[in-house]
C-alpha cells in the first residue's frame, strides 16, 4: 500500500494508548507548511480518569520578531473509530503561540523505543497529502536504536514522506523551563 494516498496509510494495529504514555523525544521532523516546533522537541503522553488522551509537548521556536523561545505546548485527543488515529487539539502556555486542530496518526511504535507520528493538514484533490508533518520519536534523546531504525525508514517510505526529514537535535535548551 504505497499509492501515498492519505486514506490508505496504515497505522498501528490495536494502539494501546496506556503503553504509549510518558516522555518522547522527537529525533526527526518532516516539516509542514510554516514549520512551528524547530528542536529540542520533547512529548509527554497521558491518560486521564476517563481515559482520554492528552500531552504535554515542548520544543524550541522562532516567534515574532525573531525572538528565540522555548514554547510550552498543550494538546487533548479526540478519539475515533481507529484506535491510532485521533483528532489533536493543541495551544500554546502564552496566546501568542500556534494554535490548531490537526490530525494525530500513530503509524507505528514499539512502546519502549520508537514511535513514528503523522498528520495531513491538507490533503490534495488525487487524495495524496499537500501539506502534513510527521515526528520520529524515540525514548531516548540520543536516538533510534539500529534495529528500530529499519522500522522507521520503512515506514517513512509507507507515508510518503521519505527523504523530507531533519534531524531533531536536543542541546537542552527547553531543560530549565
Ligand atoms: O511544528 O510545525 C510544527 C507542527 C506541530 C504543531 C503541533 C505542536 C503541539 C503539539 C502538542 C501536543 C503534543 C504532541
Amino acid at each position: 500500500a504505497q499509492d501515498c494516498q492519505v486514506s490508505n496509510i496504515q497505522v498501528m494495529q490495536n494502539f494501546d494508548r496506556s503503553r504509549y504514555t510518558g516522555r518522547w523525544y522527537a529525533v526527526a521532523k518532516k516539516d509542514p507548511v510554516g514549520l512551528f516546533l524547530l528542536d529540542n522537541v520533547v512529548a509527554q503522553f497521558s491518560v486521564d480518569e476517563s481515559g482520554k488522551m492528552t500531552a504535554t509537548a515542548h520544543g524550541r521556536v522562532i516567534i515574532l520578531n525573531n525572538r528565540e523561545m522555548c514554547a510550552n505546548m498543550f494538546g487533548t485527543f479526540e478519539d475515533t473509530p481507529d484506535p491510532a488515529k485521533f483528532k489533536m487539539r493543541y495551544w500554546g502556555a502564552a496566546s501568542y503561540l500556534q494554535t490548531g486542530n490537526d490530525d494525530h496518526w500513530v503509524i507505528d511504535t514499539g512502546y519502549d523505543n520508537y514511535a513514528i507520528h503523522y498528520s495531513c493538514r491538507e490533503v490534495d484533490l488525487d487524495g495524496t497529502c499537500l501539506d502534513g508533518y510527521s515526528f520520529i520519536f524515540s525514548r531516548h534523546p540520543t536516538g533510534l536504536r539500529p534495529e528500530d531504525q529499519k522500522i522507521v525508514t520503512n515506514k517513512k517510505k509507507e507515508i510518503c514522506f521519505l527523504g523530507k526529514y531533519r534531524r531533531v537535535g536536543h542541546t537542552g535548551f527547553c531543560e530549565s523551563s
